[in-house]
């Protein structure tokens, strides 16, 4: 019998971040008896009086948001980081170290509409969403303490975000955070020894491939990573190679908001729910150097594994070992890519 990576177990090496996983497609089939997650509510109104996103509401900190049309910024009120934190360090030995970080955090609505999500909005709509990400990106960035700015999307319950107006998130630091600086790295040795982007060579070899990719445009493809440790993970990469968001054309920018909702819907179509991820934009630091290296592209963590009940848990092995998955990549592209492109709630509400 000879090894056959569809069907035997193995580990697969991510070059992105230097990690490997654990591919165990055999065991998809065992017997569920564990925590079954209630389906997201489907049914929301355009406005909520109780949530403290949309227009007009009063926050949980007190203060009151304008009556906003489109997307809306505001610093959070619960910021984790503080632009005015002393600097200052602790080294108490090799063994105790830390180090004062200062941060800008913001909360940015995507809509005014309670009751929508990315993949139901309109592409005009979600490419006012990449304005503002191009715009914080670019006034973060240009502040002098921050040399990183992290856009993200937590979305549903399950996955921690806390209120289901749509809405993303930016934490901005003077540090690099922990993934971006392992990516850096990588990408880094990677264009040292080639001269081309990791991810540019990649995305070559993938659209050669095609087994895992999902969709694609002029400018951006999405793909299910070979290394997806979560189920159903994708990567959404820009096919010329470009540090950040401020040097995507004006196409471009609505691309990324256009393959941003076909992702999305395919999410939403494979169990027929509001299909919850954390999503969110890596690209260089803001600390006005130069990085060739690094390539624009955003990550997709969704937790559904089996139904929109049956979530995947990172816990005992994966926790203290290495993160492992039931299926295959190639299985769950074929699954995303053989779904219809309209939304699900459409053609029902048709
Ligand atoms: P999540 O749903 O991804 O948790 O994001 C919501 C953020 O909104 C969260 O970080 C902030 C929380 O601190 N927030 C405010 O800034 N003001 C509020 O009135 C409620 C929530
Ligand atoms: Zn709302």
């Amino acid at each position: 019998m000879s090894f056959n990576i569809e069907e035997h177990p193995h580990r697969r090496y991510n070059p992105l971040t230097g990690d490997w996983i654990l591919v165990s497609s055999h065991r998809a089939k065992r017997p569920w008896q564990g925590q079954v997650e209630k389906p997201a509510n489907q049914e929301r109104p355009k406005h909520d009086p109780g949530c403290y996103l949309c227009p007009g509401n009063e926050r949980a900190g007190g203060h009151k948001n304008p009556h906003y049309k489109g997307t809306y910024v505001f610093t959070n009120d619960f910021s984790a980081l503080l632009s005015d934190t002393p600097s200052g360090e602790l080294n108490d030995g090799e063994l105790f170290t830390a180090k004062a970080e200062r941060g800008i955090c913001k909360v940015i609505c995507f809509s005014e509409d309670h009751s929508l999500t990315i993949p139901e909005m309109e592409l005009e709509n979600i490419r006012k969403v990449v304005d503002l990400w191009c715009e914080q990106f670019q006034e973060l960035g240009n502040a002098p303490q921050i040399n990183y700015v992290q856009i993200f999307e937590n979305k549903g319950a399950i996955m921690g975000c806390s209120n289901p107006h749509p809405h993303g998130q930016i934490w901005s630091s003077e540090g690099i955070p922990a993934e971006p600086e392992k990516e850096g790295k990588t990408q880094k040795a990677y264009f040292e020894k080639h001269g081309r982007t990791l991810l540019n060579d990649y995305l070559e070899s993938e659209l050669k491939k095609e087994i895992r990719l999902l969709v694609q445009n002029d400018s951006f493809v999405a793909l299910v990573p070979f290394w997806a440790v979560w189920p159903f993970e994708a990567m959404i990469v820009s096919k010329r190679p470009v540090q950040n968001i401020l040097q995507l054309k004006d196409t471009e920018r609505t691309h990324l908001a256009d393959i941003y909702k076909k992702l999305t819907i395919m999410y939403d179509n494979l169990f027929k729910t509001s299909f919850a991820y954390s999503a969110g934009l890596h690209q260089a630091p803001t600390d006005g150097k130069d990085y060739p290296e690094w390539h624009l592209h955003m990550h997709f963590y969704p937790p559904l594994l089996r139904s929109a009940t049956i979530k995947k848990f990172m816990v005992g092995y994966e926790m203290l070992a290495t993160p492992q998955r039931d299926i295959t990549a190639e299985q769950a592209a074929r699954r995303l890519r053989d779904l219809p492109k309209t939304h699900y709630r459409k053609s029902i509400n048709q």
